[in-house]
């Protein structure tokens, strides 16, 4: 109890200054709260009332802490550094007077009682400090232009996919249009490309039924053949006889007209239409090709236009200018590339095929 008496009376010549400017390891903001002039003190929590002498006297009163600012006698507590020049900060109450010089404490104030000696060096830490802060401070400015030319980007954008936007509509409409005309063209002439191929392929059929035919030709040779002996015979003269020679003549000379027709002309004339058929039709092939290309093309591009438009790149679009924006970093092992808004990518610098990352 002696002892406590001495701490309470040693500590009076040093409150009572303090009462009116300062409190060791109090805010200046805070002062208020320790308006010691009623000769007590409340804790913050409200929870005691407690003598003005009990504050910062090395012991704990308040469950809170709040009575030992300056000592380190609360576990709870929090010790304010003053650090002109530099950041004011708070340490827990236990780094106080424990001989570490705290670097958040850069004024030294955390260490007074003599254990450690602790220089001031908050004119120098609040320089380098300052200059750091002017780094970033130039940074975030510039950081701030570019969101803004970002953003005017974006707007522009957003004009000019509209504008892109109609015109490929209607680039899509006309290229379905021309799609579904060559389609309709082409059905056609593949319909008469069946025909002229059917027209071939039965004149193919008739010739292989040439045998039977050649058949009865034997036989109408044959009766012929007799006839024409008929000439040089005891019946010459006979007009009955001459009358069937003339016809029999007669008959040869057709049939040898009719086969060299057949031969030479008319099935020849089949092909020639089969394979202008053909061509024709190839010609609708390709041309529907190459149509539904252009117009998968105008389809691609209105859609990507489409997403683009529909993404969100932030609030005001300050992400747009990024899409599709491709960074890279080197491991030993691996390059690692990643396409924003778009694909992750890990290559293998000794071969081997590349895994998506998402
Ligand atoms: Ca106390
Ligand atoms: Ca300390």
């Amino acid at each position: 109890m002696k002892l406590r008496l001495l701490v309470i009376a040693g500590s009076c010549f040093g409150l009572a200054a303090a009462a009116t400017s300062s409190i060791r390891g109090v805010a200046k903001s805070k002062l208020p709260l320790y308006d010691l002039s009623s000769g007590s003190f409340t804790c913050l929590d409200g929870s005691l009332n407690i003598p003005a002498l009990s504050v910062n006297d090395d012991f704990c009163d308040c469950p809170d802490g709040s009575d030992e600012p300056g000592t380190s006698a609360c576990p709870e507590g929090r010790f304010h550094c003053k650090n002109v020049w530099h950041v004011p900060a708070y340490i827990a109450s236990s780094r106080v007077n424990d001989g570490v010089c705290d670097p958040e404490c850069c004024d030294g104030t955390d260490e007074y009682d003599g254990r450690a000696t602790c220089p001031n060096i908050c004119k120098e830490v609040g320089k380098r400090h300052r200059e750091k802060q002017l780094e970033k401070n130039r940074a975030e400015i510039e950081g701030a232009r570019a969101k803004l030319s970002y953003i005017a980007s974006a707007e522009q954008a957003r004009v000019t996919r509209s504008g892109e936007l109609e015109r490929l509509e209607q680039e899509v409409t006309a290229a379905q249009a021309t799609v579904d005309m060559i389609e309709e063209v082409k059905t056609a002439a593949e319909m008469r490309e069946k025909e002229a191929k059917d027209a071939v392929e039965a004149a193919y059929n008739a010739k292989i039924c040439g045998p039977h035919v050649d058949g009865l030709n034997a036989w109408l040779d044959q009766i012929l053949a007799a006839v024409k002996a008929l000439e040089g015979s005891a019946a010459i003269g006979d007009p009955d006889v001459l009358k069937a020679v003339a016809v029999a003549e007669e008959i040869v000379e057709e049939r040898r007209i009719k086969e060299s027709r057949e031969a030479s002309e008319e099935e020849t004339e089949l092909e020639k239409e089969a394979r202008l058929a053909k061509d024709q039709a190839d010609i609708f092939r390709k041309e529907l090709s190459e149509a539904r290309d252009a117009l998968r093309t105008f389809e691609k591009e209105r859609d990507e236009i489409n997403r683009r438009a529909s993404f969100d790149y932030g609030e005001k679009g300050e992400f747009d200018k990024l899409d599709g924006l491709c960074l890279s970093a080197d491991t030993p092992e691996y390059t690692y590339e990643i396409c924003l808004f778009s694909s992750a990518t890990q290559k293998s610098k000794t071969g081997g095929s590349n895994t998506n990352l998402g």
